[in-house]
Order: structure tokens, then C-alpha cells, then sequence
């Protein structure tokens, strides 16, 4: 059993989040079938990146890549989760979890992307899906989490559209494997990111820095996504609920009421957050405020695509961390955008450099859930980064517990209102591999040194845990909103 900290009892500090977030509140007010989770991926916790059979990803290539990475880190052994899975399983469920969710190495599986199945790395998600099962923890699995097959690269990766096969052809392996025992699916993780820094800023895997890439790529998520929805339903017609995650923020104008602002604001909007999801529900890319959008993608694009697009998910998966303050720019062609960081406007910011806004959870509850025939929503990722001191066995992470607790009373905000949301993930559980800023930003509830591999359930695990037990928030929380310097380092 984990131990509360010694102040545990301590009240929060005085009022932070808007006052229309409801309190006090506790689990019970979210009722009784309502999911509580937190999440992981695979290439973030894994490490074994060469371990019985698994083939090369493209994280492992880009992190090779002299200056890609902060201080060159890499994800070789990353958390250890491979092998201390049961362990951190044990920490999850003695939280009181519902829920855990993972991704799996397409390269593990298929260290060709295609072809022979490498059966010791299908027997890993087999012995991991039991796992979660035997601590009452039910899984949720994502088929792809960013770390593509090196193999897959080689053929074109994300930029070719024989993607959309490939990857319907691992989604079928994977679902006629663990479907038996995996009831939640989630598709893809965060397309734009994947597509966006990975093709157009080049500060991801594969490290591409081309306007067409981009484009083919989005096009062939949005596909994907699609069609590995579809694979996984003809394989599991009744027993799975099938999902996948959208990042998004909400965005407000820097100059609020100023049209140049107010118009860029809405051209961010289509592309960072309604780009992957309005063609699901047949309402093609977000051409009317992104006009050059037709022509630009017209490229990528056959008969029959509007279609191929759709497909009926049951869940979306929100992934929310911040807002973002949007500027017109004369610089960066299709938006027309810019967005002023939190540093330039004297807010509060992460050890990302993202406003601690805990409200914008609330707002894309509210926006997501304003689509005709959006299915439910679930917080699949929700977390903050800040620095930890480990000492005498304890983290104390005053700012992350009061940032989780604060997301979570605006989840419940949003299910007040009427919004249909049914589960919440925080990100991590452990800490890990934060891609192109290595192991610095820490988002877990769990401290890991990298050194021992040694855990420690942070203060704002054993909040959740005490949460989850039923205790009862009674007051809001601060962020020191008084200073306007960094809360990270
Ligand atoms: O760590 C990432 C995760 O892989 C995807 N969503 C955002 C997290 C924090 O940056």
C-alpha cells in the first residue's frame, strides 16, 4: 500500500482556477463507471530497443543524429518499463486506477513494418495485457504512438500512401492476438504532432522539414486513422471499443477583438485542432478557413478518399496541456499564424514553456463535444512537467498535484454541463523519454531515477490515489499566479 505524504492534510494554497469550477467535489461525483487512468508509450518507457527481435524504429534513428535531441539522449533504455512492467503496474493499481494506457512498438511486432510477425515481442504485449488484467487495470491500447518501423521509413514512411495498408495490416495482428482481452483501442496518437514536427518542423522522428511531406502525410493519417478503426472493428465487431486521440488546445487572440488576430486565431484553430477530426465525421479538411488546404492536398488525394476518411469511433481521446495565444503572422504560409509563448506574455509556464491553463481541458471538452454525433470523450492525456527534487524518499510536487487536481475539477466542469466524458488519463505514470527534450521535462506521478531505475509515487500520485480513495477537494489551488516567472526550471 503506498503512504500518504506527511502533509497530506495540508490545505492547498488560496484560489487559482476560474471560480466556476465546481467544488468541493470527489470520485463519486463523476459516478461510478467513470474511468480513471494514466497513461504510457512505448518508445517514452520501454527502452529494449534492440531486445529479442524488435527491428529499429525511427526514434532510434533520429535520436542517433548529433543535436536532435537535448544533451543527445535517447530512448535505449528510457524507463526500463519492458522490464519493470510489473512493477510499475503494482505502483498503478496501488493508486486505485481503473484503467492503463500503452502503446505498442510496431517494430517489436514487426521489426520489417511488414511481413514475418516477431512472435517474442507479440508474446511481451501478451504477457503486459495480462498483467493489467490480473491488477484489475483495464488496458488501453494505442497501435501508434510515433516510433514507425526504420524498414517503413526506408519505403517512404508516412510521406507514401501504401501506409494506410501497412498499418491496417499490424492493427488485424495486433487485435487478432490480444483482442480477445483488450477492450479499448485508441488508433493513433496525436496525428498533427506526429505529422507536424515530424515532417514540417523537422524536431521529430523522421526529422523532415518539406511543405509536401507534410501534406501526404496528413493525408495518409487521416487515412489510417480510418482504416485502422475499420480493421479493428471487422476483427472485434463486439467486444471492442475502438478510439483514437486528438492533441488540441484552446486558442485565444492575443489582441482580443482585433480582426487580423481573431482570423488567425480561427485559421490555427482549423489546422491544430479540427484538422484529423471533421473528416471522420464526413465533413472533409477545414477548407473554409484554410482555403489553400484544397489544392495543396489535392496532390494526395483519389476518388472515393471523403470516404475512406469516415469511420464511427466510439471514443476520442483528448490530449490537452495548455492553451495557446494566437497572433496573425505574415510569415508562416497556410496559417498566417504565430503563437506568443507563455514566456513573452509574463505568464506562468511548464517546464515545457506551456501556460499552466488548466482550463483549456474544459474548453476542448466543450468544443469537441459540440460536434453533431461526437461519440464520448475521454481525457486520454492530461499532465504538466515540472522539475522534482527526490529526497528521503519523497518527491514533493506541490505545482503537478495542484495542476492535476485542477484538470480534473474542470473535467467535472465539463460533465456538469452536459458534456459526455467518461474517463480521465493523466500523463505519465511514470516520468520518461520527453522526445526532442529528452529525460529533462518530468510529467510522471512517478519519479524515476535514470541512474537505479529506482521509483517513487510523487505527492501527486498519492493525491490521485487519495482522490480515487474518495477523499474530497475542497479548495482550489494556486500556481503562484502573483510571480509571472517560469514554474519549471
Ligand atoms: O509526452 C508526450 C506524449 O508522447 C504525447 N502527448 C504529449 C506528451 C507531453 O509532451
Amino acid at each position: 500500500m503506498l503512504k500518504l505524504p506527511p502533509n497530506y492534510s495540508e490545505p492547498l494554497p488560496a484560489a487559482f482556477y476560474p471560480a466556476s469550477a465546481p467544488l468541493p467535489f470527489s470520485r463519486a461525483d463523476f459516478g461510478p463507471d467513470f474511468q480513471w487512468g494514466a497513461s504510457a508509450a512505448a518508445y517514452q518507457t520501454e527502452g529494449a530497443w534492440q531486445h529479442q527481435g524488435k527491428g529499429p524504429s525511427i526514434w532510434d534513428d533520429f535520436t542517433r543524429r548529433k543535436g536532435a535531441i537535448r544533451r543527445n539522449e535517447h530512448g535505449r533504455v528510457a524507463a526500463d518499463f519492458y522490464n519493470r512492467y510489473e512493477t510499475d503496474l503494482d505502483l498503478a493499481s496501488g493508486m486505485g486506477l481503473t484503467d492503463f494506457r500503452f502503446s505498442a512498438a510496431w517494430a517489436r511486432v514487426l521489426p520489417e513494418g511488414t511481413g514475418a510477425v516477431n512472435r517474442r515481442g507479440l508474446d511481451y504485449y501478451d504477457r503486459l495485457v495480462d498483467a493489467c488484467l490480473e491488477r484489475d487495470l483495464r488496458p488501453l491500447l494505442t497501435l501508434y504512438h510515433w516510433d514507425l518501423p526504420s524498414a517503413l521509413q526506408a519505403r517512404g514512411g508516412w510521406a507514401t500512401r501504401d501506409i494506410v495498408n501497412w498499418f491496417a495490416d499490424y492493427a488485424q495482428i495486433m487485435a487478432r492476438r490480444l483482442g480477445d482481452r483488450v477492450p479499448q483501442w485508441a488508433v493513433l496518437n496525436e496525428p498533427m504532432v506526429f505529422v507536424g514536427a515530424g515532417h514540417l518542423l523537422g524536431v521529430h522522428a523522421p526529422g523532415r522539414r518539406h511543405l509536401g511531406a507534410f501534406l501526404a502525410a496528413a493525408h495518409h493519417a487521416t487515412l489510417a486513422q480510418a482504416e485502422g478503426g475499420r480493421a479493428l472493428r471487422a476483427m472485434l465487431p463486439d467486444s471492442a471499443r475502438i478510439g483514437t486521440t486528438f492533441s488540441c488546445s484552446h486558442l485565444t487572440p492575443h489582441r482580443p477583438g482585433n480582426r487580423s488576430d481573431e482570423a488567425a486565431t480561427r485559421r490555427a484553430d482549423a489546422l491544430l485542432n479540427r484538422f484529423f477530426v471533421e473528416p471522420t465525421l464526413g465533413l472533409g479538411y477545414p477548407v473554409a478557413e484554410l482555403p489553400a488546404l484544397r489544392w495543396l492536398l489535392e496532390r494526395y488525394q483519389k476518388p472515393g478518399d471523403e470516404q475512406r476518411m469516415q469511420f464511427d469511433f466510439d471514443f476520442w481521446g483528448i490530449q490537452n496541456y495548455t492553451r495557446e495565444v494566437v497572433k496573425f503572422s505574415p510569415w508562416l504560409p497556410l496559417q498566417w499564424a504565430a503563437l506568443v509563448s507563455a514566456k513573452q506574455r509574463g505568464v506562468p509556464y511548464t517546464d515545457m514553456g506551456w501556460e499552466v491553463y488548466p482550463e483549456s481541458v474544459y474548453q476542448m471538452l466543450k468544443q469537441f463535444a459540440a460536434y453533431p454525433n461526437a461519440p464520448t470523450l475521454m481525457i486520454t492525456e492530461s499532465g504538466s512537467a515540472f522539475p522534482d527534487v527526490a529526497m528521503d524518499g519523497r518527491v514533493a510536487d506541490a505545482a503537478r498535484r495542484a495542476y492535476l487536481q485542477a484538470a480534473i475539477g474542470q473535467v467535472l466542469r465539463a460533465r456538469r454541463e452536459g458534456v459526455d466524458v467518461s474517463g480521465y488519463f493523466a500523463w505519465s505514470l511514470t516520468d520518461n523519454f520527453e522526445w526532442a527534450e529528452g529525460y529533462g521535462p518530468r510529467f510522471g506521478l512517478v519519479h524515476v531515477d535514470y541512474e537505479t531505475q529506482e521509483r517513487i509515487v510523487k505527492d501527486s500520485g498519492r493525491w490521485y490515489q487519495a482522490f480515487l480513495g474518495g477523499q474530497a477537494v475542497e479548495s482550489n489551488v494556486d500556481f503562484v499566479v502573483r510571480s509571472s516567472r517560469n514554474l519549471g526550471r
